[in-house]
């Protein structure tokens, strides 16, 4: 298990999809990853756990809260995530 930063750049859409979240209790998780992406690019990978999204702690966010701050990403999306192999 291990903790990575990512940092995609470009803009939205970022190519993957989101599950989980606190109101769930599960996770906030990277479901689908697009190839050709940012996303695909970036070495996101799927099953990833997202701890935080351009440096705010998201491990108690509802999934909504999660997309939202996704969304107010400007040209640049910085996550830290939990990958387990
Ligand atoms: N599906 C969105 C995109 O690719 C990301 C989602 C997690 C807000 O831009």
């Amino acid at each position: 298990e291990e903790e990575v930063q990512v940092t995609l750049a470009g803009g939205a859409p970022w190519g993957f999809r989101l599950q989980g979240g606190a109101e769930q209790r599960k996770p906030l998780q990277v479901s689908k990853i697009r190839r050709r992406s940012q996303a695909g690019r970036s070495g996101l990978r799927e099953r990833d756990q997202l701890l935080s999204i351009n440096g705010v702690s998201c491990t108690d966010f509802s999934h909504a809260s999660a997309m939202t701050l996704i969304d107010a990403s400007g040209h640049q999306l910085v996550l830290t995530v939990r990958r387990v192999a």
